[in-house]
């Protein structure tokens, strides 16, 4: 009798087994059936009674979690899968889908041919995020940062967002298009702000994040705000603020940022406590079915390289829908981990409303339109007559299209936070500018605190030498070099209250090995960051390694700087051209959020640049794609050439009140090179110079103008030639051009017949195309030529003594009168 008991719970852990791990693929998954079940070998277990197992894993609700190598979480997983649900609040529910249902239908009626990407088909999400809110709220939540594209974002808006239905149709109204003339961005791109309440009265802040249409690029930007929410509140800032970032299931599986962004979420620089993740999946991306999009069953499986659950739910079955929200919120407080939920339905229109699906997808559309909505199917499925309730919401949002259409102005859905207050946006004021310059004394005890250890580490005897060397530096025994200015000008912010964030590849130590912002003990390997031991009343500093991403690292970066403004937010590029995989980024958010969106940001990029001779790679950092995306202020782009300048660009940055993208081209070879390096002096001087002046030559025939390195060169060839008749001014911020500043440096040579603009970068490259003619509209009177590399497809030589012979090329021609 024990013996046969005993091989019963042996057989039936056999077949939960099973089911536990392939049970998803024989669940009921899909409302229109498209999607067959499929019965796994392993779930055919001669003859054995299954139906308990059955139920749990094959109904509609679909879990993938055995890959989750922790058994606690999957014993957790399926306690919850394995167990009786309470009923939920159906009346609510049913509300909810009438609702939805409803704001798309009147949308449609009453503004036939506007695209507004239905969430009809996949209803359910509004029941789900209620659910996961709530699960949010009652456990202690404060505030939901959403990242979402384009389907069922004005459905999110109204519902979830706190936004009335009246101001979301004004969007369709379009009115006052004289205000928006070049900029502004669609309707279902733009943030909002608001708020939400649970059912039993708790609050939400709800920030849903401006998104452009590039599918997934909201991801890291969505995660990355809700770190810096986090990082305002402290302590219990993990429950306070949850990150809910909805995808579209083509997107999802084929765009690399998803997958860039889920390997951040268990890394202390990014770990937000969990993200819940919900795949919007209508099972179409466009005109694409699921066999073209990805390679797997179900858009979903990238999350499965990560110890992160997958929960499928068939998005007509609300009531497991509800049941997913909450396991899915308890699982992310639980663990602090991602999860997924991946919500599957139908798109009842075409891709938008504008499309005619029936022309790719003619069979799965005679379907759909014969398939009823879906509050219909769940009022009858339980039982009540809901007629009533949709006459009552369908008058309320023809009324709310009435209030819409006699709007005069095109009501704000979002608001910046209070923190934002005392900083400005826009354009460039020089009333913004501050003294960014330090005391000596300042200087030298700051170069105390910044090379001091705990006395038992044992530190690398080259980082040591290094040290001592940054002493003599700052104490004015030595120029200073960028490693030190660098850390001069984070450590003065630090203990002035100021807040730094700073990632990139390999940026503890540096790329060029200049930065050592962590010490690390030969021992055991501790590591010790100065920085963050100045003093106790300084403030946070965070220095990290990155992944090796960018796209989803600057993302990230750049929504942490939308809501720290007070921080200093640095990413730095492992070399210039890398950030390139971030162009989305720079392209959608850094340059144009502000115009599109009104919404601010002081993030800086740090991009090495310089051709010394590695090749076509590593050499440019596209100076010319930044100054081309340049325009009503809306970021910064600067070169500094000396150590100092670089100093004074990063405080300036922090303390003026003026919030603007900063780009910044730094050096690599320049890093420690004594032309570069400044004395303590310049650390004093009041402000970053826009353009460095020729100190050494006062009444020049000539004139040579450039920007960062070259600049350097110039000057020793200069000497080499005992050449007294050539001035050299360097730009050193390249957008805002200081068109006063460099008339005023090219008046104090009135005998100069000509100007020059030297680049080292190929003629279609660098800042010459934008240089020259604003260069030549400033001083109509001289006449201006350029000195550059041939017109090149790539940047730079892959042989470094042919970089060699063209360099010195550069400075012949730059030192010859010639034709302009
Ligand atoms: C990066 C990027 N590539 C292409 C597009 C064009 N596009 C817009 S929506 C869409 C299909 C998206 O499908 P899915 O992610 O499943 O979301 P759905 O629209 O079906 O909700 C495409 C290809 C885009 N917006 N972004």
């Amino acid at each position: 009798m024990l013996e046969a008991t005993v091989q019963q719970s042996v057989d039936r852990e056999r077949i939960f087994e099973g089911y536990r791990r392939w049970g998803y693929l024989a669940a009921n998954l899909d409302p229109l059936g498209f999607l067959k079940p499929i019965q796994h070998p392993e779930l055919i277990l001669d003859g054995a009674d299954a139906t308990a197992a059955q139920s749990f894993y094959c109904r509609t609700i679909g879990a993938e979690f055995v890959h989750i190598d922790d058994p606690v979480r999957r014993r957790w997983i399926a306690e919850r899968l394995e167990s009786q649900w309470p009923q939920p609040d159906r009346a609510f529910i049913l509300d909810r889908l009438i609702r939805a249902d409803l704001f798309e239908q009147v949308l449609q009626a009453r503004y036939l041919g506007s695209k507004r990407f239905s969430l009809e088909g996949v209803t359910a999400l509004i029941p789900l995020l209620d659910r996961i809110l709530s699960a949010a709220a009652e456990a202690g939540g404060e505030q939901i940062v959403l990242g979402m594209s384009h389907r069922g974002r004005l459905n999110v808006m109204a519902h979830i967002a706190g936004q009335e239905a009246a101001d979301i149709f004004a969007g369709f109204e379009d009115v006052d298009p004289r205000s928006v003339l070049g900029s502004g961005d669609v309707k279902y791109h733009v943030g909002a702000t608001g708020q939400y309440r649970t059912q039993n009265g708790r609050k939400l802040d709800v920030h849903l994040a401006s998104n452009p249409s590039h599918l997934e690029a909201v991801d890291p930007v969505a995660i990355g705000r809700a770190r810096a929410k986090q990082a305002r509140i402290g302590n219990g800032s993990l429950t306070k603020v949850v990150s809910i970032v909805l995808h579209g299931d083509a997107a999802f599986a084929g765009q690399g940022v998803t997958a860039e962004t889920l390997n951040m979420a268990e890394i202390g620089a990014y770990s937000v406590g969990g993200t819940v993740h919900v795949i919007v999946n209508n099972l179409l991306g466009f005109t694409t079915t699921p066999p073209q999009l990805h390679s797997t069953r179900f858009a979903a499986a990238l999350a499965k390289r990560q110890a992160i659950p997958i929960f499928h739910v068939n998005g007509e079955d609300p009531d497991a829908v509800v049941r997913v929200g909450q396991i899915a919120l308890d699982y992310r407080h639980t663990f602090g981990s991602d999860v997924v939920v991946d919500l599957i339905g139908y798109r009842r229109h075409g891709h938008s409303e504008v499309d005619d699906p029936t022309i790719t997808q003619p069979l799965l559309y005679a379907k759909i339109k014969d398939h009823p909505q879906l509050w219909q199917i769940y009022a009858q499925r339980i039982g009540v007559e809901a007629t009533a309730n949709v006459e009552a919401v369908r008058t309320e949002l023809e009324a709310a299209h009435k209030t819409a259409s006699a709007m005069k102005k095109k009501p704000k859905l979002r608001k910046l936070p209070s923190y934002w207050s005392p900083y400005k946006r826009g354009r460039y004021d020089s009333a913004y500018e501050v003294d960014t310059g330090c005391t000596a004394a300042e200087l030298g005890n700051l170069t105390d605190l910044l090379t001091r250890y705990p006395p038992d580490f044992a530190i690398h005897p080259k980082v040591k030498k290094l040290l001592e060397q940054r002493s003599e530096m700052g104490h004015g025994k030595r120029p200073i070099d960028y490693g030190m200015a660098e850390a001069l000008a984070f450590g003065s912010l630090l203990l002035s209250g100021t807040p730094v964030r700073f990632t990139g590849q390999d940026t503890r130590r540096g790329t060029f090995n200049q930065r050592h912002a962590a010490l690390i003990d030969t021992r055991n390997e501790n590591q010790y960051v100065p920085l963050e031991h100045l003093q106790p009343s300084q403030a946070r500093c965070e220095i990290y390694n990155s992944t090796l991403s960018e796209a989803a690292v600057l993302g990230y970066e750049y929504g942490y700087s939308r809501d720290y403004p007070e921080a200093l937010v640095l990413w730095e590029a492992q070399f210039g051209d890398f950030a390139n995989g971030a162009q989305i980024i720079i392209d959608q958010f850094i340059s144009s959020g502000e115009d599109k969106w009104d919404l601010p940001s002081g993030v800086v990029l740090l991009l090495p640049h310089g051709f010394e001779g590695q090749g076509p790679e590593h050499s440019s950092a596209r100076i010319e794609r930044y100054l081309q995306l340049a325009a009503e202020d809306n970021i910064q782009v600067c070169q500094p050439s000396t150590a100092a300048q670089y100093f004074q660009l990063l405080r300036r940055q922090a303390m003026r009140h003026w919030r603007k993208p900063l780009v910044v081209f730094t050096p690599k070879s320049m890093l420690r090179h004594p032309d570069a390096s400044s004395p303590l002096e310049d650390f004093q001087r009041p402000r970053f110079e826009w353009v460095v002046p020729d100190r050494e030559v006062s009444s020049a025939q000539r004139i040579l103008i450039c920007s960062g390195k070259i600049g350097h060169e110039l000057r020793n060839e200069r000497k080499r030639r005992g050449d007294t008749e050539t001035a050299i001014l360097f730009i050193e911020q390249l957008y805002t051009l200081p068109k006063k500043e460099l008339r005023a440096e090219i008046a104090r040579h009135p005998d100069a017949r000509e100007i020059v603009w030297v680049q080292e970068e190929p003629a279609n490259m660098g800042a010459l195309s934008y240089a020259l003619p604003r260069i030549r509209h400033y001083v109509p009177e001289i006449p201006v030529r350029s000195v550059k590399r041939s017109a090149s497809a790539s940047p730079a030589t892959g042989s470094a003594k042919a970089h060699e012979l063209e360099q010195k090329t550069l400075l012949t021609l730059a030192f010859t009168t010639g034709p302009a």
